[in-house]
């Protein structure tokens, strides 16, 4: 790629990033302790068919704001697909609430500015990760039977999480009505505080099966980017590191403007952030092509993302 037009892409990626990305700082400075950072404008893309692991399959979609998905389903090992029909970036994290917390609780809980109030009655067990416009993600979970909230934590331009604009949606799960076998993953990784354990360089392109663990003491999560063509992972990388540029009355408007140019990568696949010791399978459709893995969270006790402290790594897909 020519360095100017390097430069503009540059330049106009790290408007949208940056913007959100100091939203992410400012609330880690107010003691969030797991809300993540936005990230990269989007790109229409295809996504693959409905893969078939002949698992219970439940069906989400989100849009901006709210999801649409049922409200009961039975427990057991569950195929779980997210489609984006929104124009932002989404993700459905199952939050499991504990024992004695009612939905009304949570809702309650949700108005609180501090996502902390959520996990102090509930924790993520993962689900589908955070995916681009027109893009689907698609894990397989154990459900177990009780009360869930799905919510979506990923800030808008200004900050706000989705959660607290309409992105959150009451989920019973029933007592099991199939029980079927653990999938036979292809690949573990494991999210540790703070990388992408046993997460391979190389990849064979189709499909995939990847047993994901968060075996680290915090809030974990795998999203997987496409980088466009003529981009590489240093400059991907580059843009998120950019510094946070100043909150300005014109920021808005120059990441509104910003979204508008091609996209440097796109979210395609992943899990949603998960507690410690959760399980997810990720079921995965990959095309030719470099990616990275990426997590988002904010450390708790520095507010900086834990990309920041290394949880990013390249890989790239070829037949
Ligand atoms: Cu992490």
């Amino acid at each position: 790629m020519a360095g100017g037009n390097d430069d503009a892409l540059r330049l106009d990626a790290r408007h949208a990033l940056s913007t959100r990305r100091a939203a992410l700082m400012r609330m880690g400075a107010i003691g969030l302790a797991a809300v993540f950072v936005g990230r990269g404008v989007r790109a229409a893309e295809t996504h693959p068919g409905d893969p078939n692991t002949g698992y219970h399959k439940l069906a989400v979609t989100a849009k901006d704001y709210a999801f649409e998905l049922p409200r009961r389903v039975p427990a057991g090992h569950t195929e779980i697909t997210l489609r984006n029909e929104g124009s932002e970036e989404h993700h459905a994290m199952f939050m499991r609430l504990n024992t004695g917390t009612t939905t009304a609780d949570f809702m309650r809980a949700a108005k609180q500015q501090d996502i902390a109030a959520l996990f102090a009655i509930s924790s993520s067990i993962g689900g589908p990760g955070s995916v681009d416009h027109g893009q689907a993600s698609t894990v397989i979970i154990n459900l177990l039977p009780g009360a869930y909230v799905v919510i979506c934590i990923v800030p808008d331009a200004q900050g706000m999480p989705h959660y607290k604009m309409g992105m959150l949606a009451a989920l019973t799960v029933t007592e099991a009505a199939h029980a079927e076998d653990a999938p036979a993953a292809d690949l573990t990784i494991d999210l540790v505080d703070f990388a992408f354990d046993q997460l391979p360089r190389q990849i064979r392109g189709g499909q995939h099966l990847w047993k994901v663990l968060d075996t680290g003491a915090q809030l974990h999560e795998m999203v997987l980017n496409r980088l466009a063509p003529g981009v590489s992972f240093e400059q991907a990388k580059a843009i998120l590191m950019a510094p946070p540029t100043k909150p300005t009355a014109a920021t808005g408007a120059d990441a509104s403007s910003a979204t508008a140019h091609a996209a440097p990568f796109t979210a395609v696949a992943g899990v949603a952030p998960m507690n410690p010791a959760s399980v997810n399978w990720a079921v995965l459709n990959l095309a030719d092509g470099d990616y990275f893995a990426v997590c988002y969270v904010p450390d708790p006790k520095t507010g900086r993302p834990h990309f920041d402290l290394g949880m990013i790594a390249p890989f790239s897909v070829t037949s």
